[in-house]
C-alpha cells in the first residue's frame, strides 16, 4: 500500500470505530485514537505530572536494575520493541546489554521511528537496527522484520499491557510468543493494584492534564469526521473499578444532547458516557498468570519499595 493509499485506510478505520462505538448501548471509542499529535503531546505532559506516579516509579526501576536486567536477558541477544516510539526506554538497556545482536524497534509513526533510530546509531554505530512501520497487535508487521539468529528478548515497557482487556492481553502476548522461540525471553512492565486514591489521582490529575487529553477526542472528531461535539458539554471522569481491577475513563455528557458525527445524529442521556480507556491494574499473581497463560515462564521481577509497578523479565517455554 502506498503512503496515500494508507492514509484513507486509517481515516476509514477510524470513521467505522467511532460510529460503531456510538452505536454501541455502552457508547465506547477505543483508546488508540486518544494519540494524534496533540494527544501524544499531553500523554507526554501526563508522563511528567506529579499525580501520574507510573512513568517516574518506572524509570527509577531502569535506573536501579538496569544491569541486572541487562544480565538476566544474556548475551548476543536481538532486542525486539513493539509500540518502541522514540526508544527512549530501549537506548539504556541497550547500552547495558552485552554485545546485543540487533534491535527491531516497531511502530506507528514512521517519522518518530526513523528520528530514534538516526540517534541510537549515532551512539551505537556498530548495532544493526531495523525498524518496522505498523501497528504491533497485527501480525502483518511482525512479518515485516528481517530474521535474526540467537535469542531474542521482546520488551514492552510503559505498562501499555494494562490498556488491553485481560482477553486481549492474553491474545497479545500469545503473538509475541509466536515470535519467539523456546528459551527466549520477555521483559514487561505492569501497573500494580494498590490505593485507590492513588490509582484515581493519577487520572484524574490536579493539573487537568489527563482531562484535556480525553477531550482531546472530541476535538479530533470534530475535525477528521465533522463532529458537532460541544467540549463543554462533557466532562472527564476516571474511577477505579475494584472487580475489574481497572481505572476506566469516560467522558460524561452534562445535559441531553444530540451529536452530529459524518452526518448521523447520536442521541446522548444527561449523564450518559463514552467509554475511552482502561487501564488495567494487576498483582504480582495475575501477572504471572498472565505470562503462564501464554506460554511465558516468570524468571524475575523487579519493583519499587511501595510495590507499585512491576518489571517482570519471563522465558517462552
Ligand atoms: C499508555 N498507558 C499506559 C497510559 C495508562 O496509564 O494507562 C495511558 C493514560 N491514560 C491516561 N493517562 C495515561
Amino acid at each position: 500500500m502506498n503512503m496515500a493509499a494508507q492514509g484513507f485506510a486509517v481515516v476509514q478505520a477510524f470513521e467505522h470505530d467511532v460510529l460503531a462505538g456510538l452505536n454501541a448501548a455502552q457508547k465506547t471509542l477505543p483508546c488508540k485514537y486518544l494519540y494524534d499529535e496533540a494527544g501524544s503531546r499531553l500523554f507526554e505532559e501526563i508522563c511528567a505530572l506529579e499525580d501520574y506516579y507510573l512513568t517516574r516509579t518506572e524509570a527509577d526501576i531502569f535506573a536501579r536494575k538496569i544491569d541486572a536486567m541487562a544480565q538476566a536477558l544474556g548475551p548476543d541477544v536481538t532486542l525486539i520493541e513493539p509500540g518502541a516510539g522514540n526508544c527512549a526506554k530501549a537506548e539504556p538497556l541497550l547500552q547495558a546489554m552485552y554485545t546485543p545482536a540487533a534491535y527491531l524497534p516497531l511502530d506507528i509513526s514512521p517519522e518518530i521511528l526513523f528520528a530514534a533510530r538516526q540517534r541510537i546509531q549515532q551512539r551505537m554505530p556498530g548495532l544493526p537496527i531495523s525498524p518496522a512501520v505498523g501497528d504491533f497487535t497485527s501480525p502483518a508487521v511482525w512479518r515485516e522484520l528481517p530474521e535474526t539468529a540467537g535469542r531474542k528478548v521482546v520488551f514492552f515497557p510503559g505498562s501499555t499491557i494494562g490498556n488491553f482487556t485481560p482477553e486481549q492481553a492474553r491474545s497479545l502476548l500469545g503473538l509475541f510468543a509466536d515470535q519467539v522461540q523456546t528459551g527466549d525471553g520477555l521483559l514487561l512492565a505492569a501497573d500494580l493494584v494498590k490505593d485507590s486514591v492513588v490509582l484515581e489521582r493519577a487520572y484524574h490529575d490536579s493539573n487537568h492534564v489527563t482531562e484535556a487529553f480525553n477531550k482531546n477526542l472530541l476535538h479530533r472528531i470534530n475535525r477528521e469526521l465533522d463532529g458537532s461535539f460541544n467540549i463543554d458539554a462533557f466532562a472527564h471522569r476516571a474511577f477505579y473499578h475494584r472487580l475489574r481491577r481497572r481505572v476506566e475513563m469516560h467522558l460524561v455528557s452534562l445535559k441531553e444532547q444530540v451529536v452530529e458525527v459524518c452526518g448521523r445524529q447520536f442521541h446522548f442521556a444527561e449523564g450518559e458516557t463514552i467509554h475511552t480507556e482502561n487501564s488495567h491494574k494487576y498483582t504480582l499473581a495475575t501477572l504471572e498468570e498472565l505470562l503462564h497463560s501464554t506460554g511465558f515462564q516468570p524468571q524475575q521481577y523487579w519493583t519499587d519499595h511501595q510495590q507499585h509497578y512491576a518489571i517482570y523479565y519471563a522465558e517462552a517455554v
